[in-house]
């Protein structure tokens, strides 16, 4: 699977994008069902981290297996893959960042998360009317979206991809320099008290799997249909 994808604008129903899931899917649908999600026409957007922390994370690969779900891989898909595949990685460290449940499974059972969550991109564009927006999981390594296109593409670069799944930088630094070439970039990997927007840069982890507010953009108008405006 390309660690770059690109899909085509929904012309039928709406698409939503959401924060970090971690292992919160039966919250996540009570959410969808407040804002009458149809998965008939409609689609929802990850930007990844659907594992790790809440009861749930084995539903992930029901989730990764609907026509209407797409995600981006996060940090602790980036982490499974590790321990599976023979990287560096501290078991204590991994059970501490929630990552018990995938530790515990036996290796024939990791197998299959591991599969799907290869799969999953580093970035992904999805069209609008208005023109593209992009998702991955932390920041933008480059200021320009065509070349975190090229890069993931073509180098493979592991600083870079780094960027995409760990960086805190934007929101620490309070750094608003927008990213080129799309009209919006959704991340999550920081949780937020409310949706935070620098630059181009929309921070949607809300913190959902914590406090139970999933913040549900829809990515066309860029308004938020979760939690409702207040009125
Ligand atoms: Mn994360």
């Amino acid at each position: 699977m390309s660690r770059f994808r690109r899909v085509t604008a929904n012309t039928r129903g709406r698409d939503l994008a959401v924060g970090d899931i971690h292992g919160h899917f039966q919250r996540l649908q009570q959410c969808l069902d407040s804002v009458g999600f149809n998965p008939e026409v409609d689609r929802l957007f990850s930007v990844g981290d659907l594992v790790d922390r809440g009861p749930h994370s084995p539903q992930a690969l029901q989730w990764l297996a609907q026509p209407w779900f797409y995600a981006v891989q996060g940090n602790h898909e980036s982490l499974a893959i590790s321990h599976a595949r023979g990287g560096r990685l501290d078991p204590v460290m991994y059970r501490a960042a929630g990552g018990g449940w995938f530790l515990d499974l036996p290796a024939e059972e990791q197998e299959p998360f591991v599969e799907a969550f290869l799969n999953l991109p580093i970035a992904l564009e999805v069209a609008t009317a208005d023109g593209p927006v992009g998702l991955l999981h932390a920041d933008s390594p480059f200021s320009d979206w065509a070349q975190l296109r090229e890069s993931l593409l073509h180098d493979d670069d592991p600083a870079a991809r780094e960027v995409c799944q760990w960086s805190r930088r934007r929101l620490k630094e309070g750094y608003s320099q927008p990213v080129g070439g799309v009209r919006a970039l959704l991340v999550g990997h920081t949780a937020v008290v409310q949706m935070k927007v620098l630059g181009n840069v929309w921070h949607l982890d809300t913190g959902g799997w914590s406090s139970g507010c999933f913040s549900l953009l829809d990515i066309a108008s860029l308004e938020l249909l979760s939690p409702a405006p207040d009125v």
